[in-house]
């Protein structure tokens, strides 16, 4: 497998200074270490904030948000055509705009979305006008038409070929839109008393029925907020670290995988690096996946 590492220091989808650090905090780590040899690495650009055009209530740095995502629409796109698998860290979740468009570009795909939030609201519904909680309201046609038609003006993904895992804290909106649409969601309970390997295998055999290839978003709040300060917007009641490594290396098994990525760390809110460390784990665990340990042996 060759990989692309793509990395997005991106913090105008939220209001929290820090998250755009997520990607050098990783490389500090030891990241760089990890990646095979033949890795293809971006980093995408921001929009300087003396730039930055602050007037929109809901829909807050928008200007910003849009000037990213769709830089990363287009290079997730063309790594994904050169048969590259990316692994994206972030940044905030806003971001998923532009991959979740990008990936959109070469047919339909299905989504794992892996956190405490669902993400889908719209600059109507949301409680505080941040997009990094609009991505998937986007990418589904739903909200501003700047945000919807990043990456072209059809919807980028159906409610069917979406299922969250992990969903705790949601917004009235997002509630009814869940049930409208009839999206699928795991519950960390279910997670919890069904195992990882079982919830997994469902997720994967409902996506399976309807799309051929899926792509997981890692939302670090989808963990439990004692394990996680060091994210904007933690919530109680969330996975392990052994849940959410065992939800990554199940999903690294799947041929069928073509994305996977990594969002919302802050290391300005974390305390002694608790939760770079865990991401810094997690994407360990994502590149050392047994699947990818067998190539690069292969290639020796
Ligand atoms: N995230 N639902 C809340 C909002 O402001 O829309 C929180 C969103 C959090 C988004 O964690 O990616
Ligand atoms: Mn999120
Ligand atoms: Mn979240
Ligand atoms: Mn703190």
């Amino acid at each position: 497998m060759n990989w692309s590492y793509i990395e997005v220091p991106l913090r105008y989808g939220q209001g929290k200074h820090g998250v755009e650090q997520g990607p050098s905090k990783l490389r500090t780590l030891g990241l760089e270490t990890l990646l095979p040899a033949t890795t293809k690495q971006h980093t995408i650009r921001v929009l300087p904030e003396s730039e930055l055009i602050n007037s929109e209530e809901h829909l807050k740095r928008v200007d910003g948000v849009l000037y990213t995502v769709q830089e990363l629409a287009e290079v997730v796109d063309a790594e994904v055509q050169a048969k590259r698998f990316p692994l994206i860290v972030g940044g905030d979740h806003s971001m998923a705009i532009g991959t979740l468009a990008g990936l959109a570009k070469t047919g339909p795909y299905g989504v794992i979305w892996v956190d405490a939030h669902a993400d889908l609201n719209t600059g109507e519904t949301s409680p505080s006008g941040n997009i990094h909680g609009m991505p998937l309201a986007a990418a589904m046609g739903m909200g501003d038409i700047r945000l919807t038609e990043v990456g072209g003006r059809e919807p980028k993904l159906a409610p069917e070929h979406l299922v969250y895992m992990a969903l705790r804290d949601i917004d009235e909106g997002e509630i009814r839109e869940i049930n409208r649409l009839g999206i699928k969601v795991i519950t960390v309970e279910e997670i919890r008393t069904r195992g990882v390997d079982v919830m997994m295998e469902e997720a994967l055999t409902y996506l399976r029925a309807r799309v051929d290839r899926f792509y997981l978003s890692f939302d670090m709040d989808s963990l439990d907020a004692k394990l996680v300060p060091g994210t904007g917007t933690p919530v109680d009641q969330g996975l392990t670290a052994a849940e959410g490594k065992a939800i990554l290396a199940e999903a690294m098994k799947a041929d069928d995988l073509i994305a996977i990525e990594l969002v919302e760390l802050n290391p300005s809110l974390d305390h002694d690096d608790t939760t770079a460390q865990l991401a810094f784990e997690l994407c360990e665990t994502i590149l050392k996946s047994k699947e990818n340990l067998l190539l690069e042996s292969e290639t020796v």
